[in-house]
């Protein structure tokens, strides 16, 4: 791995934020790619976290400090990862489902839409069915997007289409979901119509849906 790049995968894991900002700008003054920065450097270092999690290694605060580092070094990212300005090609309703506290991967999703050229309507995590539904309706969005990280949390998801059911507004707007733990036949399952297994998919697929 590249120099700057492991510098930056080490600033996560350490949770050090300042540093992590600094080795983003290092490395796209350097002339990286801003997503090879992305998956090399950041989304690696989230995994190993991840991993030392599960060994017992790391527990909730070394989490919360590496999030904290890599939501930082996305700030510095952000504008690299959008490349166009185009007329919106749709609005997306995009939210963590109720109980889910993550929105790391939700947020790089968000980011990579807007950056396609969809409005993006950002709800924000522990999102209750009730809410999308509510501004789905008020915003008259193409697509509601959901994002759950806990096996425990993906079921509200289904909640969620059968609130979209109940209220008469599926008919009217596609839904797409990912997430760690969510796979394509959970998606079929509680009757989605796209799912994504990461964000640069999830634009692919959101473009399919609507044409
Ligand atoms: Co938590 N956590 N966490 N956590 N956390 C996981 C998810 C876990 C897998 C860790 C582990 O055990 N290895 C595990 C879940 C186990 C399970 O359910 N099977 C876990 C747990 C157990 C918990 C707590 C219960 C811990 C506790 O309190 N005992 C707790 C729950 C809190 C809650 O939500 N109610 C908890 C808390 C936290 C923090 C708050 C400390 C922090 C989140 C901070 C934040 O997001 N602001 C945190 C973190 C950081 C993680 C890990 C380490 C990293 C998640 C991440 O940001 N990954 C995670 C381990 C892991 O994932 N390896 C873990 C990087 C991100 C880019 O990837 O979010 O997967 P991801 O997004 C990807 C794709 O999934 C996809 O695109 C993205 C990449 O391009 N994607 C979509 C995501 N959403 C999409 C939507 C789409 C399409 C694609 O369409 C709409």
């Amino acid at each position: 791995m590249a120099l700057q790049i492991q510098g930056l995968f080490n600033a996560i894991l350490a949770g050090n934020a300042d540093l992590a900002k600094e080795k983003v700008q290092i490395s796209l003054d350097e002339g990286f790619d801003a997503s090879q920065i992305l998956k090399e450097g950041m989304i690696a270092a989230m995994s190993e976290v991840g991993e030392r999690f599960e060994q017992g290694e790391f527990f909730v605060p070394e989490m919360l400090i590496a999030a904290r580092a890599m939501k930082q070094g996305l700030y510095i990212l952000k504008p690299h990862l959008q490349q166009s300005d185009l007329v919106s090609q749709g609005k997306v309703v995009i939210g963590t489902v109720k109980g889910d506290l993550h929105d790391i991967g939700k947020n790089l999703v968000s980011m990579m839409l807007e950056g396609a050229g969809f409005e993006i309507v950002d709800l924000g995590t522990d999102v209750p069915a009730d809410k999308f539904v509510e501004i789905t309706r008020s915003t008259g969005a193409d697509v509601v997007a959901m994002s759950a990280l806990l096996t425990t949390t993906m079921p509200n998801m289904k909640t969620v289409i059968e609130s979209l059911n109940e209220s008469g507004l599926r008919d009217r707007v596609k839904v797409i979901i990912g997430g760690a733990p969510v796979t394509e036949s959970y998606a079929e399952e509680i009757g989605a119509d796209g799912y994504a297994a990461d964000a640069s998919r999830a634009v692919k697929v959101t473009k399919s849906l609507l044409m």
